[in-house]
């Protein structure tokens, strides 16, 4: 594992830091717009006053703080970088390969370099099943992770694409607390309300962060799940939010994509779809995530 300068140092020092993942800059946003987005989310985290932690593979080394090279690499296309879940870091890493990693392998490396706060975009969870499938039996492992893994992970919940009760149901079964920030519902990505509710409700990064103490000190190994709606100003539109589902969701049926390619599918569908739109949603969110996170590992370092 490769730590940068100014990550092991505020690790060291007990000054907040933030993990950010890799997944959502290579296979989540489109070359360009990535790049521009991976310089925003950390000049937001550090203009909260925490340090970025973005992690990665490169060259078959776990990296936890990219330099500029290293985000050019993860964001450029014709890098190919694979994506990486928490399965692939032992081939990744014997093989020598490069790869972006997801919020499964990225909880599992900051929990490695000591960090307990990651802010990023959408959790993955269960996938609704094609028609005429009893079940989709694709279950991301980022819930699996949470499960297991001491770490805050800051998302607007699950895309409207899963099927959210089923997801909200194994985050109880695996005891991962969840905690609507500022909200009673479930959000839904792109949209900040699910039909369904959320069992805690936090006002404040103060509050968040007294909740992950206590969690902490207590018997259970697992994460916490901070779950905060899109920006009201960004959330995207219903009926164009409604329109582009059922056609992604028509499309990935028809199609033979399966596994890890099926979010990126339908995130691409989404964003050519809506003529940009839901890029904007998205970068919107990923944003107010990182801040929140930043917001709330200042108070967990402060003793919160
Ligand atoms: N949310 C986004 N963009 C993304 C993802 C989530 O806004 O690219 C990624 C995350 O890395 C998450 C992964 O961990 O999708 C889940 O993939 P899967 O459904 O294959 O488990
Ligand atoms: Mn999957």
């Amino acid at each position: 594992m490769r730590v940068a300068g100014d990550v092991s140092a505020a690790l060291a020092d007990g000054t907040a830091v933030v993990a950010l993942e890799s997944t959502l800059l290579a296979h989540g946003l489109p070359p360009g717009r990535n790049r521009k987005v991976a310089d925003a989310v950390e000049d937001a985290v550090r203009a909260a006053g925490a340090v970025p932690a973005t992690i990665a593979v490169l060259d078959g080394r776990l990296r936890v703080g990219l330099d500029p090279a290293g985000l050019d690499r993860v964001c450029d296309p014709a890098a190919g970088l694979a994506k990486l879940s928490a399965r692939d870091l032992g081939p990744a890493i014997a093989l020598g390969r490069d790869g972006a990693t997801t919020i499964a392998s990225t909880a599992l490396i900051a929990h490695a370099a000591g960090i307990g706060v990651f802010g990023t975009g959408g959790l993955g969870g269960v996938h609704l099943p094609s028609p005429g499938q009893a079940s989709s039996w694709d279950v991301s492992a980022d819930l699996d992770v949470l499960a297991s893994t001491p770490v805050a992970v800051v998302c607007s919940g699950v895309k409207s694409v899963l099927d959210i009760a089923a997801t909200i149901e194994v985050l109880e079964t695996r005891s991962v607390p969840v905690l609507g920030y500022r909200t009673d519902s479930f959000p839904a990505f792109y949209r900040r309300e699910s039909h369904f509710g959320v069992p805690w409700r936090v006002d404040t990064p103060a509050a968040a962060a007294a909740v992950i103490a206590e969690h902490r000190r207590g018997p259970a190994h697992s994460g916490v799940l901070v779950a905060n709606p899109v920006p009201v100003e960004h959330e995207l539109d219903a009926a164009l939010h409604d329109r582009l589902l059922s056609e992604g969701m028509a499309k990935v049926a028809a199609s033979d994509v399966r596994g890890g390619d099926v979010t990126p599918v339908l995130l691409e569908h989404f964003h050519t779809a809506s003529d940009g739109a839901s890029l904007d949603t998205n970068e919107a969110l990923v944003l107010s995530n990182v801040t929140l996170a930043a917001e709330i590992a200042v108070e967990l370092a402060r003793g919160g």
